[in-house]
This record gives C-alpha cells, sequence and structure tokens, in this order.
C-alpha cells in the first residue's frame, strides 16, 4: 500500500476515535462539550447570515443535519491531510492533532454556561487520536516489503484490519455514547409530569375551523407535525426538578420560581398560532397549537418593572435570548410562560420544561425555549442573539395567507376546482381573503371559522377552471383593513412579504 494512502488511512481512523472517544465522554460532561457539536455551535452562532439562510432555503428543518454532516466530511478531509503529513513528518501528524485538540477545547469552553469539565472530551480525543496516529503510522515494518510481495499484503493486510477495528471501537463508543445519552435524558421526567387543570379553559374548537380538505393545513396542528426552528445542535435537556425562573434585573422585587411552583398556579389555556420570521411567502413555517402556561403579566405584576425597563430578555439554558416589548407583555394579551402544547407536557423539542409563547410576535422575540429567565432591561441596553445578526429588534408578525390545494406545477380537469389554504395575521386577525385568477378581478374566499384573533384561519374559494396555464393569487386584509402587501420581501429583517402565487395547469 503506498504510503500516502497509509498515512490517510490513519488520519481517518485516528480523528474517528477522537469524536467517538469524545463523544462517549460527553455523556458525563454534558452534550455540549462534545467538539463536534461545540465547534459546530460556534459556526451557527457565528456564521454569515446570507448563508444561514442559504441553508434554512436549501436544507429546510435539515440544516443541522447538513451542517454535521459537511463538518464531518471536512474533517474527515483534513484527518487524512494530516495523516499524510504525518508519515512524513511523524511531528507535523501530532501537532496538527493538537491544534484539532485545541480548537475543541476553545470551542467547547467558549460555549454559554460551560464549566471547566467542558474541555475534558476533546483533550481525551486528541490525546488518545495523537497515540492512535503514531502507531499506525510510525509502526513500520522493516525493511519495508517489495510491493505485491506476501510480506506485502500480510502488512497491508494487518494495517487495514487496525484501521477497521480502530474505527469500529470509535463507532460503537460514539453511538454507545448517544445511546446513554438519550436514556439520561429527559423523557422520563417529561412522562411524570402531570399538568394541571386549567382555570381558564381555551374555548372550544368551533365546529367548521376545519374544512376537511385534502392538503390543506388542519386548523390544530399536531405535535408531531409542528415546525421546529432553533439553534441547539443537541436538544437542551432541562430536568424539571431542578429548572428555576429568575425574573430580575431592573425590578423593585425579583423572584424564583420553581416548576412545582409554577404548576400550583392557576393556569390557562388558548390557541395560538406560532411564525417564524424567516418563513418565506408560501413557506410551513408556522403551526397552530393550544398552550397551557401562567400568564406572563402577572409575573411581571409581581416582580414590579422599573419604569425604563422596556425589554424582557428571555433567557434559555442554552444561552439563547430573546427580546420582547414589556408594554406588550403587560397589555392584556395571552402572552404564557407555557408548559402544555395540544394537551400534553411540551416535548422537548418545542422548549421541555417551559417556554414562552406571545401572540402576534415571531418566535425569534417572544417563543423562547427552555427559558430559565425573564430578564427585565432596556432595548437601549441590551440587544437579543438575532439582533446584531442583522433582524430587527421588535418584530410584530406580518398580515400573510398561503395556497395549500392545489399544488404549485399541479395538473388539473377543466371545471370546478377547490382552492383553499391558511391565513393569519396575529392579534388583529383576518378579516377577509381574496383570490385572482391570472391578475383578473379579486374574487372574496370563505373563511372558516377560529376561536381567536390569535390563530390563524383556513379559507377556500371555488373555482370555474378552463383549460390552459393559470396563475392563482392570494392576499389577506387584516381586521384593521390593512391589506397584505403585494411587494416581494426577503424574510430579513423583519419578516417576508408579498402575494403567495401557485401555477397550475388546466388540461
Ligand atoms: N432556546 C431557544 N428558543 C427559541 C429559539 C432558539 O433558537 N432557541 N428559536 C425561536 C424561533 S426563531 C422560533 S420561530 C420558535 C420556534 O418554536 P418551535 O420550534 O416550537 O416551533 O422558537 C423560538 N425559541
Ligand atoms: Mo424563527
Amino acid at each position: 500500500m503506498r504510503n500516502g494512502l497509509r498515512g490517510a488511512l490513519a488520519g481517518i481512523a485516528a480523528a474517528a476515535v477522537a469524536l467517538g472517544l469524545a463523544e462517549f465522554v460527553a455523556v458525563f460532561t454534558g452534550a455540549r462539550s462534545a467538539p463536534l457539536v461545540a465547534v459546530g455551535g460556534v459556526v451557527v452562532d457565528h456564521a454569515p447570515e446570507p448563508l444561514k439562510q442559504f441553508a434554512i432555503d436549501v436544507f429546510g428543518i435539515y440544516d443541522k443535519v447538513a451542517l454535521l454532516v459537511g463538518t464531518l466530511v471536512l474533517l474527515a478531509a483534513f484527518a487524512a491531510l494530516i495523516g499524510w503529513l504525518a508519515v512524513r513528518n511523524i511531528w507535523a501528524g501530532v501537532v496538527g492533532i493538537a491544534l484539532f485538540g485545541i480548537i475543541g477545547v476553545a470551542a467547547a469552553l467558549t460555549r454559554p454556561g460551560a464549566g471547566p469539565s467542558a474541555a475534558v472530551p476533546s483533550l481525551l480525543g486528541a490525546a488518545v487520536a495523537g497515540v492512535v496516529l503514531w502507531r499506525l503510522v510510525a509502526r513500520r515494518p522493516a525493511p519495508a516489503p517489495e510491493p505485491g510481495s506476501a510480506t506485502g499484503r500480510d502488512d497491508r493486510r494487518r494495517f487495514l484490519t487496525t484501521v477497521a477495528v480502530v474505527v469500529g471501537a470509535a463507532a460503537a463508543a460514539g453511538l454507545g455514547g448517544r445511546f446513554l445519552a438519550t436514556r439520561r435524558s429527559v423523557n422520563e421526567a417529561r412522562k411524570a409530569v402531570r399538568l394541571p387543570v386549567p382555570a381558564s379553559p381555551a374555548p372550544a374548537v368551533p365546529a367548521g375551523s376545519d374544512l376537511d380538505i385534502r392538503r390543506l393545513a388542519s386548523y390544530v396542528t399536531p405535535n408531531r407535525t409542528f415546525y421546529r426552528i432553533d439553534t441547539a445542535l443537541v436538544l437542551p435537556q432541562v430536568d424539571p426538578a431542578s429548572w428555576t425562573l429568575k425574573i430580575h434585573g431592573r425590578v423593585r422585587n425579583p423572584i424564583t420560581i420553581t416548576f412545582d411552583e409554577l404548576l400550583a398556579r392557576p393556569m390557562v389555556e388558548r390557541y395560538v398560532t406560532l411564525a417564524c420570521v424567516s418563513n418565506e411567502v408560501g413557506g410551513d413555517l408556522v403551526g397552530n397549537a393550544r398552550w397551557l402556561g401562567v400568564p406572563v403579566k402577572e409575573l411581571l405584576d409581581e416582580a414590579q418593572p422599573f419604569e425604563g425597563a422596556d425589554q424582557v430578555v428571555g433567557r434559555s439554558a442554552d444561552g439563547w435570548t430573546c427580546g420582547t416589548p414589556t408594554a406588550l407583555l403587560r397589555d392584556g394579551r395571552d402572552a404564557l410562560i407555557a408548559v402544555g402544547m395540544n394537551g400534553e407536557p411540551l416535548p422537548v423539542k418545542h422548549g421541555f420544561p417551559v417556554r414562552m409563547v406571545v401572540p402576534g410576535l415571531y418566535g425569534y422575540v417572544s417563543a423562547c425555549k427552555w427559558i430559565v429567565e425573564l430578564e427585565l432591561t432596556s432595548f437601549a441596553d441590551f440587544d437579543a442573539y438575532w439582533v446584531p445578526r442583522g433582524w430587527a429588534a421588535q418584530a410584530p408578525i406580518k398580515t400573510q395567507s398561503r395556497i395549500d390545494t392545489p399544488r404549485s406545477g399541479g395538473k388539473l380537469t377543466a371545471g370546478p376546482v377547490t382552492v383553499a389554504g391558511v391565513a393569519w395575521a396575529q392579534h388583529r386577525g383576518v378579516a377577509k381573503v381574496e383570490v385572482r385568477v391570472d391578475g383578473g378581478p379579486w374574487r372574496e374566499a370563505t373563511l372558516a371559522r377560529s376561536v381567536s384573533i390569535d390563530t390563524w384561519v383556513q379559507w377556500m374559494w371555488r373555482w370555474d377552471a378552463t383549460p390552459g396555464e393559470h396563475r392563482l393569487q392570494v392576499r389577506a386584509t387584516d381586521a384593521t383593513g390593512a391589506v397584505q402587501p403585494e411587494q416581494r420581501r426577503p424574510p430579513t429583517p423583519d419578516g417576508a412579504t408579498g402575494w403567495h402565487s401557485v401555477g397550475v395547469e388546466v388540461g
């Protein structure tokens, strides 16, 4: 086997050992201390905004998987290079691995909330990788056998077996670590949670909220299919037994409450449609759920914010922050510190044990998952996570409407066609939805019923389709009379605008 290839394989084996071992050790030092997750987290936090939007556009909700796979591929390439260099000079290999170790340690130590033990997975991983590389590269049979000779073949077989065993052991350690981590996760604690009966139940969903049209989004979105957006590469595992919510900062009366204390308070249950600011026109980063929780207003009233504390910063267990106008949280809308979603404890990926939900505001300025702090401050004094990354500090949800059926590029038969979709203008309410064909006159759609102005609403319109290619467009008008603007604008900095349109072929 050629020395270069041999070195490259040795490098990849060493890297696999480092990652597998680190993943295993991270079971004990915290999932976010594993080098892949820590470095990935730094990339997520510091990647330029256009790149991130590109990732969301191209990979959608798989952007995190794409990031991890991409990182692994890059890593394998560098590991191969280090191994290749190590064949020529073993010290070059050792320095290369040390460099990786340092990057891992630096990333893990600088993650929010990291303690000194966060350095351990990368340190151990790099140390063992160094030994593996040394053994695989330096232990050459001397003298070098003729290529193709019996000793050459034996040597090659021995080398490949060693590499296979090492990589296999690394994979076992890594996967074993992942398995143990799930076992140690909060799933058990979540199953044990008994949600209280709401003192103020949600209004019953009126008959006719669901038009029961194929491919039309259901009025209530099941937890299973509810969109998920966050910066977390591994889900924060927040144990309700040790969870507290600290309300502090510019308040007269700082308070800290435990999970049991929160559950003991009178709870409110409301339907609220959540929407992501990154949603493109016609996109599906929006969903409607029944949330159970304590009104934020009551907690703030107890804490007594000082005059001028116009921003409430929600802080997550993983350090993520969002900033919500204090006045909006106290204006009587159903802003909740929520523990329940559609009758269940919050799913872990939707913020278990506790999150915030605020009708009318995009998620990134209000819907803090895994929330552990509410800090009273001012917009002048603090920028939350997405603000220095180019997104607006204040972001009410824009009026939007979407055509769910027919789909773009659909082939239809001439005659009556049901055109249907959803529209939303949270906390203002949708007053009207209109559809037009090929730029013709606007036709008013039929609106389904909804429980409140804080949720989306289904709409439908009967179209007598004629043969040919056609373009359908939709627009909504909110209850203040404002018509959804036509002008197409991208999601940055405060939400996309424009009319959703769908091209179809009628035969
Ligand atoms: N801790 C934390 N909370 C977060 C986020 C995050 O990255 N971290 N993302 C926010 C964004 S951008 C949105 S749109 C909503 C999405 O909530 P969901 O994943 O439950 O649908 O969560 C918000 N809460
Ligand atoms: Mo979002």
